[in-house]
């Protein structure tokens, strides 16, 4: 496995000791009426603010609030009322002392985001959707994670094609990284993540978790968000073909969890934080423990 640098410029330091030692779990909080997972169950700011506060005393390093679905057909937010649904929770996070990660694709909400509080930038286009973006990013010098992504929640079922998904996504994320170091965003700040279920099928979603070792070919940190996501309520169907219900596919989420940190993920997206921040730690126990011992007895 390619050994990738796990430094993130302005990452808080606990995190970035953390990040040193297994891999980081984002707890994911949608203020949203229409998530797949959990639309609708926080959409009141105060419920909003309690569940993230459960995420992190369940283990969550970051919690990421969003206030827009990216569900397959989602209809778009006004960039206001994405805002009156996202900011009161950041900001009331950010005053608990909780990491904050934004996940917006404007660059206003971002921009306002960073000014509640939070810490992360998180862009499920990577940039694309907001020319706007990559300056945020860039003067704010904070973690920015870019997704790969291939075009709004409306069409991206019909971009699902390739030559080869890993190869492809490689590419494509590498011209991501050198848009957005031009565009003045320090390389450092970036966190690439394959996009499951963004313009992907099933086999496509399968083939990048199992070959995310080449996706270390660019050199950056990874994050991985598997979480419910429908390939995993497909491969669990049943008898009669319907998929396995979104709330019943944690122990699966918590197997991409382990999967993808015994890759060297450098952190998990993930709705039921606790089951995952458990099976982190196992795999760091694990990992540190196959590495070979120094001549001393002591891991070297
Ligand atoms: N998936 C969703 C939303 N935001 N952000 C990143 N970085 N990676 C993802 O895979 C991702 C994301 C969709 O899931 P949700 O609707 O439950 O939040």
């Amino acid at each position: 496995m390619a050994t990738v640098s796990t430094r993130v410029l302005g990452l808080p330091a606990s995190l970035e000791r953390t990040a040193t030692e297994r891999c980081l779990v984002m707890g994911v909080v949608n203020v949203t009426p229409d998530s797949f997972s959990d639309g609708g169950r926080w959409l009141d700011p105060d419920a909003a603010v309690r569940h993230g506060l459960e995420l992190v005393a369940d283990g969550a390093d970051v919690v990421d609030v969003g206030g827009e679905s990216t569900r397959p057909g989602a209809q778009r937010p006004s960039a206001e009322e994405e805002l009156r649904r996202v900011l009161p929770v950041v900001r009331a996070l950010a005053a608990e002392g909780v990491s904050v990660s934004i996940d917006t694709m404007r660059a206003g909400v971002a921009e306002a985001a960073l000014g509640a509080g939070a810490v992360v930038l998180n862009d499920v286009s990577g940039g694309l959707a907001d020319a706007g973006m990559a300056d945020v990013a860039a003067a704010s010098r904070a973690p920015f994670v870019v997704m790969h992504w291939r075009g709004p929640s409306q069409t991206m079922n019909a971009l699902a094609h390739y030559d080869d998904v890993v190869t492809d996504v490689v590419t494509e994320l590498r011209g991501r990284v050198d848009a957005l170091v031009a565009a003045g965003v320090d390389v450092e700040q970036l966190v690439l993540d394959p996009g499951l279920g963004f313009a992907k099928d099933a086999d496509h979603n399968w083939a990048l978790l199992g070959r995310l070792d080449e996706l270390h070919a660019l050199g950056r940190p990874l994050l991985v968000g598997a979480s419910r996501k429908r390939f995993l309520g497909s491969l669990l169907a049943g008898a009669d073909g319907s998929p396995r219900p979104v709330e019943e596919r944690e122990a699966a989420t918590v197997a991409t969890t382990v999967l993808a940190a015994q890759a060297g993920a450098w952190c998990v997206r993930v709705h039921e934080v606790r089951p995952s921040a458990d099976a982190v730690r196992v795999v760091a126990a694990s990992r540190a423990a196959a590495e070979p011992l120094g001549p001393g007895g002591s891991a070297s």
